[in-house]
């Protein structure tokens, strides 16, 4: 049993604290006891589940805080070379669960709960995600720095501190509305203040924000102040404990004096809050890039307070600027962060007073970049006026390193002015930008894509130019995803399966899962396995009926896709095969069909107008088929709202069915398919991001690939016709036809109009219509494979046994290898 296995390591864990036994209550260490009265000053008897769980999460903090404390030490006396994650998402979901499991606390965590009557799982319900990240980008981010920990490489995350996360979706009448998510309420008891780190930035001008919007008073330079929290980012074994390091916006101390000394004492509080207003709230736009004004401050912000900590740190220790790419590995989650290039420079020739040869040299050493997207629209260019009036010291830097980098480009490829405009950091126009890619690119010595298929296209087409100029820079490194937080927490029957099959050693080292793959034919494990998806199916329905009153069937086959709602990642298209479907069975009630429960879940961003309509369009055929007697029981749609890290970890593991159908060449990575692979769900999807590494991992025979591939999608301009499709396929066109018949929309007339353009026009990017027959053709397939239920889950055993790669150890393991040339520094 992985708990007990995770008992005798918990005693050797425990040895070294000085604090004694751990005991959360008892005569010597009644932790628990002394934060529920204390913290809160409130009778104990009159506590409610909040306070509750906030004393526990205290207790559990006291309990990690001297591993902590001695980690910083250890790093301080041994002097590694750290790696910092700059990242503007940071989606860490809860932290409750994670840290116990993590510091192997379950046993003793069990006999508490149980001792005190507390029921674990509501427990852990008292505490909000940290939202603080859109999807896909700020989860890697979260599971990158978990992974660092537990392989105990020195590392720190640095991110902002939003006071409000990612929007909290609520439906109504099938329509998103967004609530502020004020997730820092209740005092969040993982956090801690550390005010005497904090760090100044200076910016070219001041600001304002009036009625929402930025108002910037240009050459009036004003200070702003970054005051640090710190989370606790624990390592599986509890030896490592590193640093979240998240950033506060603030006014300086000697700000209100100016203003108080002429008087304004309520104007000068009145412009503090200005200030605090920057960290405010996240932007929820994911894998687009709006181009505000205030983005651009907070992503500047970032990277000022976090190189400003971070050289403060190794200029305790080094003295020699030069030895700074020896020291630090500087890894930029995207451009979002990427004013570190000339930052950094800034810091170099400016504070260093190095000469810009040198300063140019460990800039680039220091810095590295991944790129996550490929969609133009969320390639980052920034209005160059905006440098003028907020960076004018790096606008001149990076002036000057595109005027040398284009006097390279001359020289390398004479004749090829072509080349020269495509890479040059500036792009001209009415209003002249700077392509923070290509600044990116230029400024550091790494530039990865997050999947093969991604990796490729990003250096073959979307900076092929800049490629040709520097082809020893790119490289791939496929995402991964921790198998701690999404197989032993989210799923702990298909965890102790596995441990019982193969030891715990997978927990850290996934690629042992490889030694399930002859279990595959063993009757005893398959029916193990059958046995644990079906007690992920009951509990995942227990806890949708109990949070919401929805009823679900768990002898249903669960089809899911969940993620942001994007016109690339095709919710639509999906949508198109449940109605496919649904026609199906109202033409012929008496067909066999096996009954399915199809779930969605995602949010779209706030003004993405079409991503708003395919979620009312979601809502609708829930409601319509749910409402229709010839399909009770046979089919049902399920739009779960306020998709979230916590819904996901309950959502997926009950999954049988993965659906990843975006146009192929968009979907960058993915990595909810990695989660959904590891936990036996079997994937429905095209040849897009690292599905297509996964299907070669576990076999293309136990995987439903269907659809154009990107080479396709990138030659279809010449051909792509949707009204072929509806003239000459008779499910698209009954589908398309009972959509705008209005059947789904009996009192809304119109609503879904909008959709008729996007599909049916010649110009649909994402090519919905040509890929809906093959869809249904591997829809067909699994279904007949669903009929025969060993040799399901026989592929669903491969598929598990073939995840091991897709563990993000292994992720890290590449880049701390390829890229950062950073190694352990265990903790004593
Ligand atoms: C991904 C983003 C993203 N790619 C801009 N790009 C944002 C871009 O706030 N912004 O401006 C926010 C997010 N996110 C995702 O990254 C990819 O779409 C996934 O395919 C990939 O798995 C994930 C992690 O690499």
């Amino acid at each position: 049993d992985v708990r007990e296995l995770n008992a005798t390591r918990m005693k050797k864990l425990l040895r070294p604290f000085e604090c004694g036994p751990i005991q959360l209550t008892g005569a010597n260490d009644a932790l628990y006891e002394r934060h529920l009265m204390f913290d809160n000053v409130v009778d104990p008897l009159a506590v409610g589940p909040r306070e509750r769980y906030e004393a526990v999460a205290r207790s559990v903090r006291d309990i990690l805080s001297q591993r902590w404390i001695r980690t910083e030490q250890t790093y301080d006396r041994e002097n590694p070379k750290r790696v910092y994650y700059l990242s503007m998402e940071f989606l860490i979901g809860r932290s409750l669960a994670s840290n116990v499991a993590n510091l192997l606390l379950d046993p003793v965590m069990r006999q508490f709960t149980e001792e005190k009557g507390l029921d674990w799982l509501s427990l852990l319900e008292q505490e909000p995600d940290a939202g603080l990240g859109n999807g896909g980008l700020g989860r890697l981010a979260a599971c990158f720095i978990e992974s660092m920990a537990t392989m105990q490489i020195p590392a720190m995350g640095y991110g902002l501190r939003y006071e409000y996360g990612i929007f909290r979706q609520a439906i109504r009448d099938g329509w998103q509305t967004e609530q502020p998510d004020n997730w820092l309420r209740y005092p969040d008891p993982w956090e801690v203040a550390r005010p005497h780190e904090e760090v100044e930035v200076t910016l070219g001008c001041s600001f304002e924000v009036r009625g929402g919007a930025l108002v910037v008073i240009p050459g009036e330079p004003s200070m702003l102040v970054g005051l640090p929290y710190d989370r606790p980012v624990v390592g599986y074994g509890g030896k490592t404990v590193n640093t979240l390091r998240l950033w506060a916006a603030a006014a300086p101390h000697s700000f209100d004096f100016q203003v108080f000394s002429a008087g304004d004492f309520v104007g000068a509080l009145a412009e503090r809050l200005t200030a605090e207003s920057l960290t405010r709230v996240l932007y929820p736009d994911d894998s687009t890039s709006m181009g505000h004004g205030l983005r651009f401050i907070q992503e500047y912000f970032l990277v000022a307070c976090s190189l400003a900590d971070l050289v403060r740190r190794f200029r305790r220790n080094n003295d020699d600027w030069g030895v700074l790419p020896e020291k630090a590995a500087i890894q930029l989650n995207d451009t979002h962060p990427s004013l570190a290039v000339p930052e950094l420079m800034r810091i170099l020739l400016d504070e260093g007073r190095l000469g810009w040869d040198e300063a140019w040299d460990i800039t680039r050493r220091t810095l590295a970049y991944t790129n996550h997207t490929l969609l133009p629209e969320a390639l980052e260019k920034w209005p160059l006026r905006w440098f003028e009036v907020l960076l004018p010291r790096h606008l001149e830097i990076i002036l000057e390193i595109n005027h040398r980098l284009l006097g390279d480009v001359r020289s390398r490829f004479p004749h090829d002015e072509g080349r020269v405009g495509r890479v040059s950091l500036i792009e001209e126009g009415d209003v002249r930008k700077i392509r923070m890619a290509n600044l990116a690119i230029v400024g550091s010595h790494s530039t990865n894509g997050v999947a093969a298929i991604h990796s490729n296209l990003l250096r073959t087409v979307t900076v092929k130019d800049l490629a040709e100029v520097f082809p020893e820079r790119f490289s791939n490194k496929t995402n991964g995803v921790t198998p701690r937080r999404w197989l032993l927490l989210a799923n702990p029957a298909l965890a102790a399966t596995i441990t019982r099959a193969i030891g715990d050693g997978w927990i850290t080292d996934l690629s042992q899962l490889e030694r399930l793959k002859p279990l595959a034919g063993d009757q005893g494990f398959l029916s193990e396995v059958r046995a644990a998806k079906r007690e992920a199916k009951i509990r995942f329905a227990e806890w949708l009926r109990s949070t919401s009153g929805v009823e679900i069937d768990p002898g249903t086959i669960f089809d899911s896709q969940v993620k942001r709602i994007h016109e690339y990642k095709r919710q639509l298209l999906n949508g198109l095969r449940v109605v496919a479907l649904y026609n199906r069975l109202r033409q012929n009630p008496d067909l066999a069909m096996a009954p399915r429960t199809f779930f969605f879940a995602g949010k779209a961003a706030p003004a993405y107008r079409l991503a708003k309509i395919v979620i009312k369009l979601l809502n609708n055929l829930a409601g319509t088929i749910d409402g229709d007697p010839v399909v009770r029981g046979r089919m049902r749609v399920v739009f779960l709202p306020d998709y979230c890290v916590s819904l996901a970890e309950k959502l997926i593991p009950a999954s049988d069915v993965s659906n990843q159908i975006s146009t192929a060449g968009y979907e960058a990575s993915g990595t909810s398919n990695m989660k959904f692979m590891m936990n036996g769900a079997l994937t429905i999807g095209t040849r897009d991001g690292a599905a297509i590494e996964m299907s070669e991992a576990a076999g293309e025979e136990n995987f439903f690939l269907f659809g154009l591939t990107a080479d396709e999608v990138a030659r279809s301009q010449s051909w792509y016709s949707p009204q072929w499709h509806y003239d000459n396929e008779p499910e698209t066109r009954s589908a398309l036809d009972l959509i705008f018949s209005g059947h789904f929309s009996r009192y809304e007339p119109g609503v879904f109009e909008p959709l008729r353009d996007t599909l049916l026009m010649h110009g649909d990017r994402y090519r919905h219509l040509a890929d809906l027959t093959a869809y249904l053709d591997a829809d067909r397939r699994l279904l007949e494979l669903y009929a025969d239920q060993d040799a399901w889950t026989r592929k669903a055993i491969l598929n598990i046994a073939a995840s091991g790669r897709f563990s993000s150890d292994r992720s890290i393991a590449e880049y701390a290898a390829e890229i950062w040339d950073a190694k352990p520094c265990p903790v004593r």
